[in-house]
């Protein structure tokens, strides 16, 4: 008859003594493991009687059950053990710099807007805003587009509900009306650029009917077209970024300006794409010309003492051009993937452009 006890007691104290995880595996495999002293014994039982054979089967087998549990508890205790070192032990390292987080992408809309702002802004114009509803005054009659005038067909006009008065608002169909809101309630000199939404009933594959425009207002004293050439020349330079880009006046009408010039960049196709700053062809950019001396008057300006000069340009097309953009519609889709290739990063980094200095890609 096989006595088990010595067995146990030594495996129970091996497990004891035990201090890793590691050296508990040994103990386990040295019990239980094929060559282990529990599965010699076990083959050792062949060569017992059959009455003995079962006896001592039944024995060993109590003992591995035992060791199994104790093998599980001890395993258990180093286990927590070891993790309660690790968390006494790694510390965080606060030197370390935090993640970048990317919340978002500046709209090329906006950072379009960003780019003539700054550049009009180093040559002394502040940015001015007025209302999207507009009377029909504002938007037209100080303008010199009398009732009747044939741009007002021209410009698609949203007509809102009468007011109490039976007069019809209307969203602006240019932001020229902040330049007459600007001259009625500031005495000269101006120098103002107006960036805002505008509003036509026009609705295709190159027409969004809100859209965004960027005009701006000179007036003073002497104010010619000398002044309104050399500043848009500078303008155009600034913002492509081309220091000797070809600038031209195309002679053009505008009921409020007189004379009137549309103004064109030099470029030149290559089959389907466009390359700004150089080639034998042209694009039309801006509108322009000096201030009519009716629109000065209708401000309560005298044109004798006081002229000027003003210009209007369309801010999608804009962003096309420089950024590349083929399609209008996109511009007002709030598609994600779009924004984050063709968006800018919130914070300005070295080398992007801003204002008249730094001009150049
Ligand atoms: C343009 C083109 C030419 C313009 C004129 C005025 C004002 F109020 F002074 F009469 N504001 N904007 C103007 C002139 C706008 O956009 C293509």
């Amino acid at each position: 008859m096989t006595d088990t006890g010595p067995l146990k007691a030594e495996l129970i104290a091996a497990i004891a003594a035990t201090e890793t995880l590691e050296q508990l595996e040994a103990v386990r495999l040295n019990a239980l493991g094929k060559k282990g002293l529990i599965s010699t014994q076990l083959k050792a039982l062949g060569g017992l009687a059959p009455d003995e054979r079962r006896q001592a089967g039944q024995a060993l087998n109590v003992v591995k059950e035992e060791i199994g549990v104790a093998l599980a508890e001890r395993q258990a205790v180093l286990k927590r053990a070891e993790l309660a070192d690790k968390l006494a032990s790694e510390t965080i390292d606060v030197s370390l710099p935090a993640r970048a987080t990317t919340n978002g992408r500046t709209h090329p809309l906006s950072r379009t807007i960003e780019e003539i702002s700054a550049i009009f802004s180093d040559m002394g114009f502040s940015i001015a805003e007025g209302p999207d509803i507009e009377t029909d005054f504002y938007n037209f009659t100080a303008l010199n587009i009398p009732p009747e005038h044939p741009a007002r067909q021209e410009h698609d006009t949203f007509y809102l509900n009468p007011d109490k008065t039976g007069t019809r608002p209307v969203l602006r169909t240019h932001t020229s009306p902040v330049q007459i809101r600007t001259m009625l309630n500031t005495p000269p000199p101006i120098r103002i650029i107006v960036p805002g939404r505008t509003y036509r009933s026009d609705h295709d594959a190159t027409h969004s009917p809100m859209f965004h425009q960027c005009e701006g207002l000179v007036i003073g004293e002497g104010i010619h077209m000398g002044h309104l050439k050399g500043c848009l020349i500078d303008f155009c330079r600034a913002f492509f970024g081309v220091k000797d880009l070809p600038v031209r006046f195309r002679p053009s009408f505008f009921p409020f300006t007189e004379p009137s010039a549309e103004v064109d960049i030099g470029c030149r196709r290559v089959d389907g794409g466009l390359e700004i700053g150089a080639g034998d062809d042209w694009l039309e950019i801006l509108g322009s010309g000096m201030v009519n001396p009716k629109v000065l008057e209708n401000c309560g300006l005298n044109s004798d003492e006081v002229q000027g000069f003003a210009f209007g340009m369309g801010v999608e097309r804009l962003a096309m051009l420089k950024y590349g953009i083929p399609d209008l519609r996109t511009f007002y889709e709030s598609d994600l993937r779009w924004l984050k290739h063709y968006g800018f990063m919130p914070v300005d980094v070295p080398g992007l452009h801003t204002g008249l200095g730094t001009g150049g890609a």
